[in-house]
């Protein structure tokens, strides 16, 4: 049985020998090869050159041999392609040259037509990528508008997300329009990540903790949702709800095939919870990885593995993205343990 077959047997809630196995955010800093490819390249010329962007995905399949690449770019070339790019601030971090301030600024943004040709170098990145790895899965991604436009507002990453959560206050006409654009956006550009022949692709809502309890289908889970209908039939959709794993019953109204939980449940309490066709993914904690040892790590794989033996539909991963301090044979410890599982 290849990787990709794995995939999407867990994907359509079949039954697997083991679940397969990718980890959020598995290229980048804490990999030796990627610390490497970053003296000669910066981040950007990465994501914009095909060949690299490739490069930068393979690493760590070559390394760790998971079941899942993802396609090697960020959730902010979007933003990006509708004039508002991004840059990496000397004091760490990223941030946006432009941002949105008035009900003008969002009705000045291009349509979503300029996608495909802003974005033409993700397109060729994802089909080398594609054609590299024929027997394993390639998920796409794209952040979700609600998360997208937070950086477009606040120009860069927050802890309270202030400025946001107050244009959304006093100007609910301008925020609903920004929604209905970059759902759009995303619609056209997950068309084309879908038409290069991927297994599914993820939507990073990595500040949907930001929403009003009880509104996260208002603020955010409905663009979802129509963004996940528009790829029915074409390709798989994984939700990553960041900080929602309390509020699960507000999340599933969103219409994906897959969510990805943080590691504060147990995997199998959610099924049992919530009854639904959708598979899970997850959830070991990204502390684990970078903090303790390989064996406490084994050790955790095969209890979060053995807790949805026989359920289906499991996809193991991280609670959330894998940091750049996590711990190389941390990493291949939990790799073997799924793949001898
Ligand atoms: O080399 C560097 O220093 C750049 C670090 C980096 C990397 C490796 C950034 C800047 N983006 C990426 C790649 C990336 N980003 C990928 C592909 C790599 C892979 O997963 O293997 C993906 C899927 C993302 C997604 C992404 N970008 C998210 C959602 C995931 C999450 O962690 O919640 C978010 C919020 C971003 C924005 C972003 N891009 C980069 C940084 C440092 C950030 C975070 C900004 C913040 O702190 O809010």
């Amino acid at each position: 049985m290849t990787s990709k077959e794995l995939f999407q047997d867990a994907i359509n809630l079949k039954k697997t020998p083991r679940p397969p196995i990718w980890i959020m955010r598995q290229a980048g800093r804490y990999l030796p090869e990627y610390r490497a490819l970053k003296e000669k390249h910066s981040f950007t010329e990465i994501v914009k050159t095909p060949e690299l962007s490739l490069e930068a995905a393979l690493q760590p399949m070559r390394r760790f041999d998971l079941d899942c690449s993802i396609l090697f770019s960020d959730i902010l070339v979007v933003s990006e392609a509708l004039g508002l790019p991004y840059y990496f601030k000397d004091v760490g971090g990223i941030a946006l040259e432009r941002t949105i301030k008035t009900s003008k600024d969002v009705e000045n943004l291009p349509s979503a037509d300029c996608i495909c040709e802003k974005l033409n170098y993700v397109e060729k990145a994802l089909k080398l990528l594609r054609n590299a790895l024929p027997q394993k899965a390639v998920l796409g991604f794209c952040a979700s508008p609600f998360t997208l436009a937070a950086y477009m507002i606040e120009g860069s990453s927050s802890k309270t997300f202030s400025k946001y959560l107050s244009f959304i206050d006093e100007n609910p006409k301008a925020f609903e329009l920004l929604m209905n654009r970059l759902e759009s956006a995303t619609i056209t550009y997950a068309q084309m990540q879908a038409d290069c022949g991927i297994d599914a692709f993820q939507i990073f809502d990595s500040h949907a903790g930001l929403t009003p309890k009880n509104l996260y289908q208002k603020y955010s889970g409905r663009y979802i949702s129509n963004i996940a209908k528009s790829l029915k039939g074409k390709t798989k959709t994984i939700l990553f709800a960041n900080s929602m794993t309390s509020r699960f019953d507000e999340v599933i109204d969103a219409n994906a095939d897959a969510y990805s939980l943080d590691s504060s449940v147990k995997l199998s309490q959610i099924r049992k919870n919530f009854v639904g066709k959708f598979a899970l993914q997850g959830n070991l904690s990204p502390q684990l990885v970078s903090e303790s040892t390989p064996e406490i790590c084994a050790q955790q794989t095969r209890e979060i593995v053995e807790d949805m033996q026989g359920l289906g539909g499991h996809i193991f991963n991280l609670g959330h993205g894998i940091l750049p301090d996590a711990r190389l044979e941390n990493v291949e410890a939990i790799v073997n343990t799924v793949k001898n599982f």
